[in-house]
């Protein structure tokens, strides 16, 4: 029997560097967080300087584990044909989310300048308009709370924030900057009104204050982050002699550009590589189209003709074929310049093919509620308009709608049980009933994507 190898846990009296004054708040600890924004700030320049206090959504599980390695964690970079492990120091304080208590306190610093989220697309309670859902029960609880106010629990991302922002405003702690890094089109502009509707419901007041105090920073996000398996922990494990259960796996690469104001300052991302830009939208529908559209293309088509992780479906010729015939028909629609768009496209077919990355197509297909909308519908409206029936872009709505017949990944939307009762029965109510819940209204639409409904299910591993 070989000897297993003794391991260690992480601690700031082994590993890393101090922990650095708390100045940023971060809702969402999730691993893209601690390979993206977290990531960013432990190489930039100042990092000695800029100390983050994250905050879970709902999970103790999280905060528990990152607070007993004092907030440190495994950065696993994996990179073709070799796995570089980091330790990220950034994080100085793990919280609960529903630890109201500490989310006022570190708002209403004036150490802190920064709040930063990665709450996922349903995170914003967001209705069909791009609005607060105020029909939402979650959402009607937190307004209750809020206005009885000092609430003991709220459950909603813009019920935590206008917590905080209330909080600071009492506290006389200034401005500062609120930084969506969720994949939604302008995430800035939409963070602000999520947050104004909910400040106007509780108190207009505050809305006030928070129209001329609080910046939305716009941003476009890029890291490739799936979750960790076990043979992950394993590697890193072999690699370091560390026993971490709160391991990140990524790619090696990573984008970040910003648009907007730092009024109480920020770390020196720029030294990390981010890009301060004026105008975000070019690289903003870029990615969502061109990455997250084919993401959604392979978790529902190519888990529908049996596939697993995207490094495998992106090498299947067919399932290739269909992310080309999307991107054929986005790239008519993105304001670049053809090479660039060429090179990104590239660029893109050689991380979905990195072998060491097994990112999920059931990791990707959750939520699509609140994806497909956002990254096949402007490129299908586009198209029309310009009289074309654009086969790349239906069959992405038409994969979305086989999924939810019950074909490939299993169905986890916060959405689900609607929709999956709207996409029942013969292909053709299933379709005519989830296209007008997209408030797709086009005969020769429905047609192209019936027929492309009934070719994928025909094809299913898994009818
Ligand atoms: C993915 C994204 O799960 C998904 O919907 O498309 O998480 C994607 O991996 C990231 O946006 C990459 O930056």
């Amino acid at each position: 029997m070989s000897a297993i190898a003794p391991t260690r846990h992480l601690s700031r009296a082994d590993d890393g560097r101090p922990a650095a004054p708390v100045r940023v708040v971060h809702l969402g600890v999730g691993n893209f967080f601690r390979a993206h924004q977290a990531w960013y700030t432990e190489h930039s320049d100042d990092a000695d300087q800029w100390g983050i206090a994250a905050f879970t959504g709902h999970s103790r599980r999280t905060a528990d584990e990152l607070a007993s390695q004092d907030c440190l964690y495994t950065l696993l970079v994996r990179h073709e044909s070799e796995s570089l492990p980091e330790v990220i120091g950034s994080v100085s304080a793990v919280h609960v989310g529903s630890d109201l208590t500490a989310l006022v306190d570190h708002m209403a610093s004036c150490d802190v300048g920064v709040v930063t989220l990665t709450v996922t697309e349903a995170g914003y309670c967001r209705n069909e308009e791009g609005g607060l859902d105020l029909g939402s029960a979650a959402v009607q609880a937190d307004v209750s709370a809020l206005r009885a106010g000092r609430p003991d629990s709220l459950d909603t991302v813009p019920g935590r924030l206008v917590a905080g922002l209330s909080a600071r405003r009492d506290a006389g702690a200034g401005p500062l900057a609120v930084v969506s890094c969720d994949n939604v089109p302008h995430n800035g502009a939409m963070t602000q009104r999520i947050v104004t509707e909910l400040a106007q419901q509780v108190d207009p007041d505050l809305a006030g204050w928070v129209d001329a105090n609080v910046s939305f920073v716009t941003t476009m996000v890029d890291r490739i982050t799936p979750r960790a398996t076990d043979a992950d922990l394993a590697d890193a494990r072999a690699l370091t002699g560390v026993e971490d259960a709160a391991l990140v796996v990524t790619e090696p690469f990573t984008e970040w550009v910003l648009a907007g104001d730092f009024p109480a300052g920020r770390p020196a991302w720029e030294t990390a590589g981010a890009r301060f830009v004026s105008d975000v939208k070019p690289f903003e529908t870029r990615k969502l189209w061109l990455l997250n559209g084919a993401h959604s293309i392979m978790a529902y088509a190519g888990s529908i003709v049996g596939h697993e992780t995207v490094a495998e479906a992106i090498m299947d010729p067919e399932v290739f074929g269909w992310v080309e015939d999307w991107w054929d028909c986005a790239a008519q629609y993105l304001t670049l310049p053809e090479e660039e768009v060429a090179a990104y496209r590239q660029a893109l077919f050689d991380r979905f093919a990195n072998p060491n990355i097994r990112h999920l197509l059931a990791q990707i297909a959750a939520d699509g509620s609140q994806k497909v909308p956002i990254r096949a519908l402007p490129v299908l409206r586009a198209a029309r308009a310009n009289g074309q029936l654009p086969s790349g872009a239906t069959r992405f709505v038409a994969a979305w709608i086989a999924h939810l017949r019950g074909n490939g990944a299993p169905v986890n939307d916060v959405d689900g049980a609607a929709l999956t009762a709207l996409a029942q029965g013969p292909v053709r109510e299933g379709v005519a009933a989830v296209l007008e819940w997209l408030g797709v209204d086009d005969l020769e639409v429905s047609a192209l994507v019936e027929q492309q409904v009934a070719e994928l299910e025909a094809r299913s591993t898994n009818p």
